[in-house]
């Protein structure tokens, strides 16, 4: 890492050596925790050869993993958010533009300190994720939410542009297919087949959709992937419409040059939306997947609070019984808790919405096959990671991974 910058910068990195406590920079290998003692500079950018390679002798902050924050311009000031606030990605006035290689812009918010209190609540939103950095220490006894929601928010990053479902559901008079969910960290549910009964005859079942393959840990800040629409159940104007897909849980992350916690009231949840039932005869839409949550402290990591980022259930598919037209029931938002979120039920012979990921399975719950429109499945975890000395008293679901 090497960090060129301007004098008044270095004045800047100056003071932090005066007051930061450098094991911020530590636990990356790739800075050194202070002066090593051969004499040369702490500034940013000195590089001589009893340093570590690529590193200095201080580089305050710069430790994070998805930026190098010692080119930054000073911090803000204390960053202590308001209860109902909401930061959209694309208009705060307070991001900074963060490029991430082969990965979305970001949103940066650069402050002296972080704090999230008791009983405030936040919400991030926005098409580019969202990353929250402290030159000391971030606090949060609130609520931090990314999350999508059925009907309601998108979270910050949320349906990465380059998601794709391995097959869309097939339209079907007597009961269409329902849609797949969206995988993420693993693999999501497919959706149910419509129209097992092939009660009209000349168009045989409603084939399900199919999901798309898990993907690694990635290796920049990004938002899960979305479910399926559900298919209609046919060309018509007429006809009903497959259920919404469900939108993947957001993409945040803190970066602590010292201290991260969140406390026991503490709340953070990037987790997917619901699909939405299909009408009629239609399809279940799939379920969104968990979002990405990235947390790196560089003198601890403490998790007291809750932390959420399963995916959303599948909408059920929808059902023309002689009495009348009837659509299914959409699909719930992914869970904060362990559990997973329960798939749209309710109507016979419409196919239920497979359940989102939960902390015992981090994949989506396939759709129910149905005589009418099949249910859309669940959508898979996303990823909770933790880097740094970390220590969890708290839940998380799915289980974090720790680096
Ligand atoms: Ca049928
Ligand atoms: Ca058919
Ligand atoms: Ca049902």
């Amino acid at each position: 890492m090497t960090c060129r910058s301007t004098t008044t910068f270095l004045w800047k990195a100056l003071a932090y050596a005066a007051l930061a406590s450098f094991s911020a920079c530590t636990f990356d290998g790739s800075n050194e925790a202070a002066d090593d003692g051969d004499g040369g500079s702490i500034l940013p950018g000195d590089v001589d050869a009893n340093d570590t390679p690529g590193g200095s002798d201080a580089e305050p902050g710069c430790a994070f993993s998805l930026a190098t924050l010692c080119e930054l311009a000073e911090p803000d000031g204390d960053l202590n958010f308001s209860n109902g606030e909401v930061i959209d990605t694309d208009n705060d006035v307070r991001c900074r533009d963060l490029e991430q290689e082969g990965g979305p812009q970001a949103c940066l918010l650069w402050g002296s300190s972080v704090s999230v209190d008791s009983g405030v609540g936040i919400t991030a939103v926005g098409n580019r994720p969202l990353v929250v950095a402290s030159a000391t220490t971030i606090s949060i006894s609130g609520t931090v939410d990314a999350s999508s929601q059925r009907g309601g928010q998108l979270g910050a990053g949320a349906n990465f542009n380059e998601c794709a479902l391995a097959s869309g559901p097939q339209r079907d008079v007597g009961g269409a297919g329902g849609a797949a969910g969206g995988s993420f960290a693993a693999r999501a549910g497919d959706g149910g087949v419509g129209d097992q009964d092939e009660s009209l005859g000349f168009d045989s079942e409603g084939a399900p959709g199919t999901a798309g393959s898990s993907v690694g840990r990635p290796a920049f800040l990004r938002g899960g992937c979305p479910g399926g629409n559900g298919a209609d159940e046919s060309a018509s104007r007429f006809s009903g419409s497959g259920g919404s897909r469900g939108s993947s849980g957001g993409a945040l992350a803190f970066y602590a040059a010292t201290s991260f916690s969140l406390e026991g009231s503490g709340r953070i949840r990037v987790t997917g939306g619901g699909g939405g039932g299909g009408e009629v005869q239609a399809g279940g839409g799939g379920g969104g997947s968990g979002g990405m949550l990235l947390i790196e402290g560089g003198t601890a990591v403490a998790i007291s609070g809750v932390i959420g980022a399963n995916g959303g259930a599948g909408g059920e598919g929808g059902v023309r019984p002689f009495f009348g037209p009837t659509d299914g029931q959409d699909g719930s938002d992914g869970a904060l808790s362990p559990s997973g979120a329960l798939g749209g039920t309710g109507l016979d012979n419409a196919g239920d919405g497979g359940v989102g990921s939960s902390l015992a399975t981090l994949r989506g719950g396939g759709g129910e096959d149905a005589d009418g429109g099949g249910g859309g499945g669940g959508g898979s975890a996303g990823f909770i990671i933790l880097r740094g000395a970390v220590t969890i008293n708290g839940s998380t679901s799915p289980a974090a991974l720790v680096e």
